[in-house]
């Protein structure tokens, strides 16, 4: 049967999944809140960057398969992968999902497929379904379906940002069903674009999951982050004593930098640790050992420029990973302001070849300036190393010499 498919959020994921599914022959209609991303979207153009997503969007609007809209149409199946936040003290805002939600309500009928996409805490699909029936009692969500249930599943997405369009096809995907016939169902959705293995549980283990592999990485990098603090102390190069204690063929320890970043592995351990507050210890360690490191990186920063009466330093990379603008969640930013804010008599030399002007929580400190790469080099007394962006990999070290250099990330060892 040929159906149609809603996809609620044009952003990162619903973009992609929208085209992916358009470009194999399903009829799709994208549905956002923001009129720049309908119009590019309408327009066969992509309003942020992600690798070959373009080439999808572009043929499937010219086909007449994906279209773009701000109010939620009619369909046999909705997708929702809109943003989850944090508030205050940690806790998941579903708001977005909500409002998802309730875009969808008036136009449901029976026999709909309702997915949610997006990272969520625990409880999160079965929250969907109650507010489903909330709204309209005569609908049901039984395992048994009749002409008047809604079938309501998790599928979490797992893409790395910059290879989207290849793990959409090739990672292996997880469906969480609020009954076995939903999971069944929205497999099936799935199994059109993906070529990897579809594994089908119940909701909530599939929220869980999503947010271990997150947080299984967070502990990780923790991990790391703890050891690089203790080889300073020793006078070792946690570089090395990483590489070498991953010789073991049962240890795999990732690596240091100045903290974790992105709205992904810095956010989704915290929906864990509020759902299960006195359970979750260690993940909650982590997550306060990777942000307490932007506070160390100043304090190595501070130590470097001390006696210089109006120190330059030169801040280098800015995103919260390589070869990317996206700031989001940055330890490199939150760095570079705390150095701009400790040394007002200091000359702070950003260098973040990836985009065109600071930010504004750079922009408005006085002594911050963002500054091409040789440039802040060469006058820089102290250089931080801060994103192992391409630029600073190929530099020529030669001109780091009499410099006093902070590499978090293990670069130009
Ligand atoms: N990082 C380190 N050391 C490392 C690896 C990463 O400090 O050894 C830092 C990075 O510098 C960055 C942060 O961690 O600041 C996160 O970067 P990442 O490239 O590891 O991951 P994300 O946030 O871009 O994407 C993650 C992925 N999850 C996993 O690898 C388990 C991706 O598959 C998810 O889909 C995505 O989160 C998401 O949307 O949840």
């Amino acid at each position: 049967m040929q159906q149609k498919v809603a996809v609620i959020g044009l952003g990162y994921i619903g973009l992609p999944t929208a085209a992916i599914l358009a470009s194999n022959g399903v009829e799709v209609v994208g549905v956002d809140v923001n009129d720049r991303h309908v119009d590019a979207v309408n327009r066969g153009e992509v309003p942020f960057v992600e690798p070959d997503l373009g080439i999808h969007v572009a043929g499937a609007v010219s086909k007449g398969l994906l279209s773009a809209q701000k109010e939620t149409p009619k369909a046999d199946v909705y997708l929702i992968a809109v943003p989850t936040p944090f508030k205050e003290g940690y806790e998941a805002d579903l708001s977005y999902i909500d409002a998802a939600t309730d875009g969808i309500i008036p136009q449901l009928e029976g026999g709909e497929l309702v997915i949610l996409e997006s990272t969520s805490p625990p409880g999160a699909t079965e929250h969907i379904g109650r507010r489903i029936l909330e709204a309209r009692p005569e609908l049901n969500l039984s395992a048994e379906p009749d002409a008047k249930t809604i079938d309501v599943a998790h599928c979490p997405e797992r893409v790395l940002p910059g290879r989207v369009m290849i793990e959409l096809v090739e990672n292996d995907r997880i469906v969480g069903g609020l009954t076995a016939h939903a999971a069944e169902r929205a497999k099936e959705l799935y199994a059109i674009f993906c070529t990897a293995d579809i594994l089908l549980t119940d909701a909530t283990t599939a929220e869980m999951a999503k947010l271990t592999e997150n947080s299984f990485r967070d502990v990780n990098i923790a991990f790391a982050n703890e050891l690089s603090i203790i080889s300073e102390r020793l006078g070792i190069d946690v570089f090395e004593l990483i590489e070498l204690a991953n010789r073991h063929p049962r240890v795999n320890i990732l690596q240091p930098g100045p903290g974790v970043g992105g709205h992904c592995i810095a956010v989704d351990p915290w929906f864990i640790v509020s759902s299960a507050q006195d359970q979750a210890r260690l993940i909650r360690t982590a997550r306060e050992v990777n942000d307490a490191k932007p506070q160390y990186v100043l304090s190595q920063v501070l130590r470097a420029a001390e006696g210089v009466e109006s120190p330059t330093v030169a801040v280098l990379g800015l995103a919260f990973k390589p070869d990317i603008d996206d700031m989001r969640e940055s330890p490199a930013l939150d760095i570079a302001s705390l150095i701009g804010g400790a040394l007002p008599a200091g000359n702070i030399l950003a260098v973040e070849p990836n985009v065109a002007e600071l930010p504004p929580k750079l922009a408005e400190l006085a002594n911050v300036t963002l500054t091409p790469l040789e440039d802040a080099v060469s006058k820089a007394d102290v250089v931080a190393l801060l994103v192992d962006h391409r630029e600073f990999k190929v530099m020529d070290t030669a001109a780091l010499d009499g410099k006093a250099v902070i590499d978090t990330r293990g670069t130009w060892r």
